[in-house]
């Protein structure tokens, strides 16, 4: 491996290049704005994806309030009635063969039907994080009167308190509290390590029985590989002939992951202030973050290795890897002190690096599956270095925060807002002006970031 170079830096007028980046980045998302939505990329990913969208207003919000709702408010319309919110919204002007899987794969409106899925738009049927109610509760602290005007938050806070009562009640499959994820994409991480082991109990769906459309785009040696996506469509189309329906299908793979939960703890917070605002107890989820907080540190903690692993349900046991996944729990308020030191250890140890390194490298410098520029296997993104400034910063550790996010907007600028970089050199990897890491940057410039809550 070559040597890891040195944080990157800025240049002296700092100013001018913000304003510059600031422009940039507000470029990218009116460019990639549809008239109710953002999608993540024009080419490779032309539909609305859910935790893209919420990182996607968390920028909006400094360029338009009212678009920054909208975002999460259009994401929200295509709920499910059991309180899933799907992870991709297919934009039916799109054709079919723009992105795999597409809506004849998924078929929400058919076998989704008795799940609760809307008869109109069409969507997936897996999930992504929850990190829709952080995000709204930023567009909302971003300008309070004209929220408070619109009623956005007595819109969107029951339908987000039906979201997490979905991944609490019907996605606790391991009984012990936590949310699991059941497909590789449900994580957001796609490929990485950690689920490698799990994976090789399935499967593969046979190639010839499906089409990839992200090879029309993405360069093959950046993307999953074809045995992964075997594994994918077999996984997705088994939920499917189940009809979503998490009390009957026997999943064939099941984790607890560590970011999917820590999300679900801050946006537990997100709802507590919520409904403060809106006069409402705030209780039940001051309570339910307490509680996932302890569960969260009982289940996924591994004190030796200094981060949280992912918990395969099917073994019962930590995974032996070392994913960014199992650092992103730094953005939890009230971990245990020893627990906030050796995750910082790790962060800014031999296996990240950080924020030594290009942002965070998704997965361990040092370990054996490490790959600079496989998607989820190496590189290091936008969203997860966003989520690691917040928990620098919400643990005190702000002279560490400062140059991630130093080293965040560099790259942002130098790649010209790459999906995710070569954590060494700095490449940018992926497809370029990628949504996410447009708003996140807008927001490293433009936030108060002493705002609450973490
Ligand atoms: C599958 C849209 C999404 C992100 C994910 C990222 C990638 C999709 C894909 O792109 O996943 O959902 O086709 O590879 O891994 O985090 O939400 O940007």
């Amino acid at each position: 491996m070559k040597s890891l170079v040195g944080p990157p830096v800025r240049p002296a007028s700092t100013a001018a290049a913000d304003l510059t980046l600031r422009r940039g980045a507000a470029r990218v998302l009116l460019d990639n704005w549809t008239g109710t939505s953002t999608v993540p990329s024009r080419t490779l990913y032309p539909h609305q994806w859910s935790w893209d969208s919420a990182f996607v207003a968390v920028g909006l919000r400094h360029l338009s309030v009212r678009r920054a709702q909208r975002e999460l408010e259009s994401l929200l319309a295509s709920q499910w009635a059991d309180g899933r919110i799907p992870h991709i919204v297919f934009n039916s002007g799109v054709p079919h063969d723009a992105y795999f899987p597409s809506p004849d794969f998924w078929q929400s409106s058919g076998a989704g039907k008795a799940a609760g899925a809307p008869p109109a738009p069409e969507t997936s049927g897996i999930v992504q994080p929850p990190v829709h109610a952080l995000a709204a509760w930023l567009v909302h602290r971003s300008d309070p009167a004209e929220s408070r005007r619109r009623g956005f938050l007595a819109r969107v806070q029951p339908r987000l308190t039906a979201w997490h009562d979905y991944l609490l009640n019907r996605r606790d499959l391991g009984g012990g509290g936590l949310a699991a994820v059941v497909h590789p994409w449900e994580p957001g991480m796609d490929n990485s390590p950690c689920w490698d082991r799990a994976l090789r109990r399935v499967e593969p769906a046979p190639p010839s029985g499906f089409r990839r459309a992200d090879l029309d785009h993405g360069h093959p040696a950046d993307r999953p590989t074809d045995l992964d996506y075997g594994r994918y469509v077999r996984l997705a189309g088994a939920y499917r002939e189940a009809g979503y329906d998490d009390r009957v299908v026997r999943h064939g793979f099941a984790m607890e992951d560590p970011c999917f939960n820590a999300l679900l703890i801050v946006s537990e917070l997100a709802l507590a202030a919520m409904a403060r605002e809106l006069r409402l107890p705030d209780a039940p989820y001051t309570l339910r973050a307490e509680a996932l907080t302890r569960r969260l540190v009982t289940r996924l903690w591994d004190a030796s290795a200094g981060l949280f692993r992912v918990r395969d349900l099917h073994t019962d046991t930590l995974v032996d890897e070392r994913g960014v996944s199992g650092l992103v729990p730094l953005i939890v308020p009230h971990l245990p002190s020893d627990v906030v030191g050796k995750l910082h250890a790790t962060l800014t140890g031999p296996r990240f690096r950080a924020p030594a390194t290009r942002l965070v490298p998704s997965y361990d410098l040092t370990g054996p599956s490490f790959d600079p520029q496989r998607y989820w296997r190496g590189p290091a993104w936008f969203n997860t270095a966003w989520l690691l400034h917040r928990g620098l910063r919400a643990h005190g550790l702000t002279q560490d925060a400062e140059r991630l996010r130093q080293g965040f907007l560099t790259q942002a600028g130098q790649s010209e807002f790459a999906e995710y970089v070569d954590p060494v050199t700095g490449e940018g990897r992926g497809t370029r002006r990628f949504s996410w890491t447009a708003a996140l940057t807008l927001d490293l410039l433009c936030a108060d970031h002493a705002e609450a809550p973490s």
